[in-house]
Order: structure tokens, then sequence, then C-alpha cells
């Protein structure tokens, strides 16, 4: 398609050196042309997933420049580390830090400014589903950046649409459910800018593996997927790389 797939491992508060080694060797076989494979290690994991040869970026970082702000995340010093990406956003920063949408806008501003591209995590918890909500909330977890930064800052982005309900629990949305949502959420966008909307990527989060991945990243507005759980495993993390071409 006219979009490359992004194939993004999020590894939480999990992994080793050792898995770094078996990660960059899984990454190493995959064709950049075909699909660009992203790893999100913990922070202090960084510089040596680097130096592995992976493509990395944080689970998040500091909506400030620099100073005392004791145990944050500099995104000008994740950049000149050499990592290109940061989540921001993610529902468990959302839940458990109590990260409010316009925290997330501010993270965004301050990992462009830095250089980094921003994945911008956005999804409706089980309760806003049922209500009827899924629609309304991503919506206004979007606008919250539009309408602070303009369409023009998601041109270097990427968004990861990841229904909490999903997230870490075995309950996959099915294909059609995703595609659905995918599909508001790029002709929201293009309700602002149609090149923008085509050019970027969306990719679908939450308890994807090898089994279900290849039906998800078919769809036609699902530009590849962040993955937890299943990143944790080289092998199902190569099954789900090769099934993104
Ligand atoms: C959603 C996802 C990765 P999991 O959080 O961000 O995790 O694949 O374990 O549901």
């Amino acid at each position: 398609g006219q979009r490359k797939p992004i194939v993004a491992g999020n590894w939480k508060m999990n992994g080793s050196l050792e898995l770094i080694k078996e990660i960059a060797a899984v990454s190493a076989q995959i064709e950049e042309q075909q699909c660009e494979v992203l790893v999100f290690p913990p922070a202090v994991l960084l510089s040596e997933a680097i130096s592995a040869g992976l493509k990395c970026g944080t689970q998040t970082v500091s909506e400030f420049d620099a100073g005392a702000y004791t145990g944050e995340i500099q995104a000008s010093l994740v950049k000149s580390l050499g990592a290109n990406y940061t989540l921001v956003g993610h529902s468990e920063r959302r839940s458990i830090y109590g990260e409010s949408n316009e925290d997330v806008a501010n993270k965004f501003a301050q990992a462009q400014q830095s250089g980094l591209t921003p994945i911008l995590c956005i999804g409706e918890t089980q309760e806003q589903r049922t209500d009827g909500k899924t629609e309304e909330v991503v919506k206004q977890q979007l606008e919250s950046v539009i309408e602070k930064l303009g369409i023009a800052s998601l041109v270097n982005s990427v968004i990861a649409y990841e229904p909490v309900w999903a997230i870490g629990t075995g309950l996959t949305a099915t294909p059609e459910q995703a595609q659905a949502t995918h599909k508001y959420i790029r002709d929201l966008l293009r309700s602002y800018d149609e090149q923008v909307a085509d050019a970027l990527r969306i990719l679908y989060g939450g308890s994807v593996n090898e089994s279900n991945s290849e039906l998800l990243f078919a769809q036609a507005d699902i530009d590849g997927g962040l993955i937890g759980g299943a990143s944790l495993k080289p092998e199902s993390f190569s099954a789900i790389c090769e099934s993104a071409k």
C-alpha cells in the first residue's frame, strides 16, 4: 500500500540485556523496505538497544525541556542517544500516572521539538465502549493535539489505536471492530487535511499476537501494530513482523 507498515514492540517494564540481543537478531531478518521494526525498551536499556542495531524509542518523555524533574526522561537526550521515536499517552500512562489529554499534547509537542517522532496512543475503556462513546473519546484525544499544535503536527507522527479493554487482557478487537475505529480516525483527520490523513500510519494495539496479526494488518486502515506481551517472545515478534509485509 501507500503506507509502509510499522511493527513496534512496547516492552513496558520488562526485558533484559539478553532480550535485546534476541530481538536485534529478529529485527535484522526483516526487510527494511517492507516493514519498519521499532522497539520501545525501558529507557535504561536504550543505549544497549541502539548499539545492538535496533531502531528505538522511549515509552514516554517529559513535557519539559530540562531541569529539576527527578526521574523524568528528557526528549532531547533520547534523540542525542540515537533514538527517533517516543510513545506518548499510552493508556497505562493515562490511567496509572494520571496523564490528561493536555499533558499528552504537551509531551507530543516536546517530542517533536526535540526531533523525535511521537506515537500518540489513544483508545476507549470498556465502559466508554459500552456507553457508545468510543468515537467521542478518540476524537477528544486526537483533537487535544490538533487544537494545540495544528493538523500539520501530525505529519511527523504515528497514531496507535489501543482499546483499553484489549490491552494485556487477551481480548483483541476483531479485525472489523478495529478497522471501523481506524476508519473513523482517518475520516476525522481527512476532514482537516486529506493528505495528512492518507499518509498517516495508524497502528492497532491490544493483545496482538502471531495468530491474529495477519488479519488485523490486512485491514485497509490498519498500518501495523503496537505489540506488548508478544513483543517479549522473539519467535512471536518475528512472526508478527513477517505478517505485516
Ligand atoms: C497495549 C499493548 C502494547 P499488549 O498496551 O502497547 O500491549 O499487546 O500486551 O496488549
